[in-house]
């Protein structure tokens, strides 16, 4: 059982959230436990603000310390042995390696900051982890929680409903996924590759395999420099690349019996 509480001014933005797909699923079948907590509730002064002018001056708010440590104290009684997150642009940037990581948590608190952000001596004194989920700017950290939590639920063994879909996902194994088809099996006059139609699993498992590692390679080559390939995966590329050897040989044949080089822009 994971307990997850996202500190926010806004926890009407999570309503949606907790009761729609995944995260529903994983509530209803009593692997999580999930709720929005709102920061103002924690708030003293008549007017309950959450927020404050910058020291030093300068344009913009700043979240006040004392309702955000009084939040996060009050969720840690609650949630034992939680691990505390802070969503900004100066974390870590968000992986599935780190949705893994996270995923190994009992409890999790994330801090969702509006604003400029939050008092530097929360950061210092009751934050345990800054993760940013990319490098441009959001206006809160509402988004980036969700965003974390979606992540992170799906890795939680019984989240996706039994099957092993999970392990079979981009990024899983580390290479983009490869094409998927369904019915008709023409459309618009675009045909299905026809290994597929050919009920071979071996050989839809190779042709799979293969897309993969072509599309990884292509779409995104820095996938690939950091993640040790299996023996087959090295024979595919091997293969390709003689493939591709082969037609710039081609290439290098006609260009000895041109007689002007104009073809050749390179
Ligand atoms: N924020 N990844 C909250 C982000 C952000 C990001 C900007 C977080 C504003 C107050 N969070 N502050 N990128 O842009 O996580």
């Amino acid at each position: 059982m994971m307990d997850i509480a996202v500190l926010t001014i806004f926890p009407e933005m999570f309503a949606s959230f907790w009761e729609h797909g995944i995260v529903r699923r994983a509530v209803e079948a009593g692997i999580l436990s999930a709720s929005a907590v709102n920061i103002r509730d924690f708030a003293s002064g008549r007017h309950k603000n959450t927020d404050d002018m910058p020291y030093g001056g300068g344009s913009g708010m700043v979240m006040k310390p004392e309702p955000l440590a009084a939040a996060i104290r009050a969720s840690k009684d609650k949630i034992s042995e939680a691990h505390t997150v802070y969503l900004t642009p100066q974390g870590r940037p968000f992986t599935q390696k780190i949705a893994e990581e996270l995923s190994s948590y009992k409890g999790l608190i994330f801090v969702c900051g509006r604003y400029e952000g939050i008092d530097e001596r929360i950061c210092q004194n009751f934050i345990d982890d800054e993760i940013s989920i990319g490098d441009f700017v959001l206006t809160g950290g509402e988004l980036a929680a969700m965003v974390i939590i979606e992540a992170v639920i799906r890795l939680i063994p019984g989240a996706l409903g039994g099957d092993d879909s999970a392990e079979k996902d981009s990024f899983a194994d580390g290479l983009l996924e490869h094409a998927h088809y369904t019915r008709p099996s023409i459309f618009e006059d675009q045909e299905v590759p026809e290994v597929l139609l050919s009920g071979h699993h071996a050989r839809i498992e190779q042709w799979r395999l293969e897309t993969s590692l072509i599309r990884t390679f292509l779409k995104r080559p820095d996938l690939l420099k950091n993640r040790k390939m299996s023996k087959q995966e090295i024979r595919i590329l091997n293969h390709w690349q003689s493939e591709i050897g082969n037609i710039i040989d081609a290439q290098s044949v006609c260009k000895s019996f041109a007689l002007s080089g104009d073809e050749q822009t390179f």
